[in-house]
């Protein structure tokens, strides 16, 4: 395919998922709610800086399942299908060939501790699913980890410009306790929501739960609404 019909392709496939789920996404609790939950000066999508029921941590815990798994970069790959119609498997320089975006975002964790003001650099949820072009029946991700770990997501969650792909933070290679090479990032809820070491996105023609939020985890982890467990 032409360079220029690509773009025009990718622009087009944006316009329709901003189209489709931009009311969606201004009506999710984190953006809408009029009586969020937390404390703190109010951060910039509207809500309290530190939810309800989190304590501010300088350190970074790290949560796994035990296993972390070692992926070289000559090695890693990243697959996005499903209800696309035009599933991509992305190797690391075609990572990084795509809009690198800086943002920095706070990091709350179901198991009471945030972490604020993480400067992180990635890619950006929403140009990866505007370059795949999910088709009008999808309406949720399953992201998967090179652990084995799954994590389900709407698409108004996953498509806000805060959901990134990250490869950085604090400056540095995203370390392979937090997810590196490459992990999601998910500021408006809870972390599990955000796969570390992640190998796929999955689109979805409906919901389905993923590791935790089969245990008992809330399926939307909204942490203004202290939204934890099922
Ligand atoms: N692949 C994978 N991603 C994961 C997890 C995991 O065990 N495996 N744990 C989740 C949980 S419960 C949290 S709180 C965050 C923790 O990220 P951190 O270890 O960088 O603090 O990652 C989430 N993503
Ligand atoms: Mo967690």
């Amino acid at each position: 395919m032409e360079e220029n019909e690509k773009l025009d392709r990718i622009v087009d496939a944006r316009m329709k998922l901003k189209r489709r789920f931009e009311d969606k996404m201004a009506q999710t609790p984190s953006v809408a709610d009029e009586k969020p939950r937390g404390k703190g000066p109010t951060n910039r999508h509207g809500m309290p800086q530190v939810p309800i029921g989190q304590t501010v941590t300088q350190k970074w815990p790290v949560l796994d399942l035990g296993y972390q798994p070692v992926i070289p970069l000559d090695k890693w790959q990243l697959n996005i299908d499903g209800e696309v119609n035009n599933p991509v498997r992305l190797k690391w320089d075609d990572l990084m060939a795509l809009p690198q975006v800086e943002d920095t975002s706070d990091f709350h964790c179901v198991t009471t501790w945030s972490r604020l003001d993480v400067p992180w650099v990635g890619v950006r949820f929403m140009d990866l699913a505007a370059l795949v072009d999910p088709k009008g029946s999808a309406t949720h991700v399953m992201c998967y980890g090179y652990d084995g770990y799954a994590t389900n997501i709407s698409l108004e969650e996953a498509l806000k410009p805060d959901v990134l792909l990250v490869h950085t933070a604090d400056g540095q290679p995203l370390t392979k306790e937090h997810g590196g090479p490459l992990r999601m990032i998910t500021p408006q809820l809870y972390a599990w929501k955000g796969s570390k070491w992640i190998k796929r996105i999955e689109f979805m023609a409906g919901n389905r739960l993923g590791f935790w939020e089969e245990r008992g985890y809330s399926d939307t982890a909204y942490p203004w609404r202290n939204d934890r467990y099922s």
